[in-house]
């Protein structure tokens, strides 16, 4: 066409550079040296070729022109609207990805959507205990039932502070409720609803998490150098259970066998949720295995009431409530039920003894009486099975106890005798009060059954106050040379200056009481006693304290305020100053509660372990170089004394948290019910 247009042109005037240079190839152009690559002379040139097209060329060419507009139109309206997603999405991309300088995601809109943070429970990192240094964060409990991980913001309660950190599981439950999702710690799963029913309400199956949670977890917190000595300490009282008494009652670990109490697997039972706490998968999933298997309880044997439901039942609760594992529920209930001949005495007070498979109940041989500790000290676990199960037989039973002995004579001054009569329902051996063996619990259970039920059952207030200040009155003194202030014992109108270790729950239940709003001068006590207690350890030759002590009341040249009696000076691994050590430092952040209960970690295991597996009971705390081997390791060894020091040496509030859980005597966290 152009060639064409050129040759007319040439014919009809003379030739015009511009022009020519327009129809002539580049290399001649430049040949002639006239070629102009500016804007005008390119303007200039197009307008003089249309200007030489005929008018049919032109029409056509606007034809073409406006045919492409109208399609170009109609192709944006319909693409319009991914192209701004697409546009939009590039700009959200932008902003959450973090600028990398020099680094550039490729094609940041078409990655994978994130994975949810629990898409793969399975992958339950192994703790690894030989690498103390930088120890793994590590979700408590096995993968699948893990819910939530610690908070990463640990904070530990001061007295100051005690407002504040009470506010937040409240604001915390109240959001969780509006959602309608499960109340969770570490693997712990309460459905709102059954954290508020009474006993009336029926057992509902367990949730399995929500993603809505598992988008809610949180930093596990990590485990420190004396938590992982408290895992290995663990792992060596278990291996000698395993080796040497498995599915037994107790291991004997000197000579290499078990001693049979009920007959029930006592330490693995007791040991169940020690194992949840701690972290460890593997014998959890072990022992789970053998409750499956091989834990019966239609058999012809006599139980104590109270150490079987301490123990047994309430292991079970608590190992229900971190696992939600319904097994543990189905297996609390059948002992629960197979205890409830105990109940069918005249005065409905209880039995000590039932036989589980016969469904019978029976005194000890020598006496009709019951222990007052004992039939006083089983209400978390029947009250709390009563919830889970919507049969208020069980609370019935033992509120009915609490009831009784609330309008009992024969206390002074709150304080309760040791002894109480199942036909007569009366206290008898009236006149002698002690907060140790026999009577201790009774105080401990006040305490936690009114935290339990929401704080609300004023009797159970009511008397927890009065005997605390029968304490005050009567059997608190002094000690010389360090004025330790010690609990002793009254004996028809004689003090003593005996004091048992079992004692030592004492510092600890009244720092619960000071923190669930109990007067100030509980908590000062409480700093007294725990004091008192360490030094029953620091004060004697293998640093483990004795059974019992007898505190100097005169000072004496020579000697310290802890004296020993041959025949009290035998140590049975038990928990009670490292369970009061662990509420001590919850409460205050005071470190040296977790040091002192450091140094008895490292006791035990200077005197009490044995190379082959597992801890002993020692007769002579007072000689180092022989402290003479019981060969017996108790259940609470591992139910109670470990899990307390594993919780006294972590930072982690939200462990076991005691706003939410009240721990049974033996060491077993039960739910505390939140009021609806
Ligand atoms: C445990 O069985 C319980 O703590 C009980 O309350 C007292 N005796 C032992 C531990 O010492």
């Amino acid at each position: 066409m152009y060639s064409a247009a050129a040759a007319a042109a040439t014919a009809a005037s003379p030739p015009r550079r511009d022009f020519i240079s327009v129809t002539l190839s580049p290399e001649e152009a430049v040949g002639a040296g006239s070629y102009n690559n500016s804007k005008a002379w390119r303007r200039r040139s197009c307008w003089r070729k249309w200007k030489q097209l005929s008018r049919l060329q032109r029409s056509v060419i606007l034809f073409l022109f406006a045919f492409l507009a109208v399609c170009g139109v109609i192709s944006y309206t319909s693409m319009g609207e991914p192209w701004k997603s697409l546009t939009n999405k590039s700009l959200d991309d932008q902003r959450t990805e973090p600028e990398i300088p020099g680094l550039k995601l490729a094609n940041p809109a078409v990655l994978p959507a994130p994975q949810k943070a629990d898409a793969n429970l399975g992958d339950y990192p192994e703790l690894s205990p030989q690498k103390p240094p930088k120890p793994p964060h590590v979700r408590r409990g096995p993968s699948n039932l893990q819910i939530k991980p610690p908070r990463r913001d640990v904070k530990l309660k001061t007295p100051q502070d005690t407002s504040r950190v009470v506010e937040e599981p409240v604001q915390a439950d109240k959001e969780e409720k509006m959602e309608k999702s499960v109340i969770s710690w570490r693997g712990a799963v309460i459905e709102p609803d059954q954290s508020t029913e009474p006993p009336s309400s029926k057992i509902k199956e367990p949730e399995k998490p929500s993603s809505m949670e598992a988008e809610d977890q949180k930093e596990p917190v990590p485990i420190n150098e004396r938590q992982m000595a408290v895992i290995e300490a663990f792992r060596h009282a278990w291996k000698g259970y395993k080796d040497f008494a498995w599915g037994h009652d107790e291991l004997k670990p000197l000579s290499k066998s078990y001693s049979e109490w009920f007959g029930l697997g006592l330490t693995l039972i007791d040991a169940l949720d020690t194992m949840w706490i701690l972290g460890l998968k593997e014998e959890f999933e072990e022992a789970r295995k053998w409750v499956v298997n091989d834990l019966v309880f239609d058999k012809n044997v006599d139980v104590n009431l109270f150490e079987s439901t301490i123990r047994i039942l309430g292991g079970l609760l608590s190992t229900y409530h971190l696992s939600r594992d319904t097994l543990f529920l189905e297996k609390a209930k059948d002992i629960g039920n197979r205890l409830m001949p105990a109940f069918k005495t005249p005065s409905k007070i209880p039995y000590s003894d039932v036989n589980i498979g016969r469904g019978t109940a029976h005194p000890p041989r020598w006496t009709s009486d019951s222990t007052v500790a004992e039939v006083t000290s089983i209400q978390l676990e029947f009250r709390e099975l009563s919830r889970l199960t919507g049969d208020d037989k069980f609370q019935k039973a033992v509120d009915e106890v609490m009831k009784h002995v609330h309008t009992l004579s024969g206390k002074n001054d709150g304080l309760v005798p040791m002894f109480i009569n199942t036909n007569s329902g009366q206290f008898t051996h009236l006149g002698v009060y002690t907060l140790g063996a026999r009577a201790d619990s009774y105080y401990e259970y006040l305490l936690k059954q009114w935290i339990q039920g929401g704080k609300k059952e004023n009797e159970l207030l009511e008397d927890y106050m009065r005997a605390i200040e029968g304490v005050k009155k009567h059997l608190l003194q002094r000690s010389q040379p360090k004025k330790l202030t010690f609990v002793g014992e009254l004996a028809h109108g004689h003090f003593s200056a005996k004091m048992d270790h079992l004692v030592c729950f004492l510092p600890g239940t009244l720092a619960l009481g000071a923190h669930n709003g109990l007067p100030a001068d509980h908590m000062k006590l409480a700093e007294a006693l725990i004091e008192t207690c360490y030094q029953m350890y620091a004060q004697v030759e293998t640093g483990l304290s004795p059974e019992i002590v007898h505190f100097n009341l005169h000072a004496q040249k020579g000697h310290k305020d802890v004296e020993i009696k041959p025949a009290d000076r035998h140590n049975l691994l038990r928990p009670e100053t490292v369970e009061s050590l662990f509420y001590m430092y919850r409460f205050t952040g005071d470190k040296k509660y977790q040091d002192w209960g450091w140094e008895i970690l490292q006791n035990f295991n200077k005197y009490t372990r044995v190379p082959t597996g597992g801890y002993t009971s020692i007769n002579n705390v007072q000689n180092p170089s022989n402290p003479e081997p019981r060969d017996k390791m108790e259940s609470f060894f591992l139910g109670e004394t470990l899990k307390y020091m594993f919780l006294l040496f972590s930072d982690d509030i939200d462990l076991i948290n005691l706003d939410k859980y009240v721990f049974n005597t033996e060491a077993h966290p039960l739910p505390i019910w939140v009021p609806a």
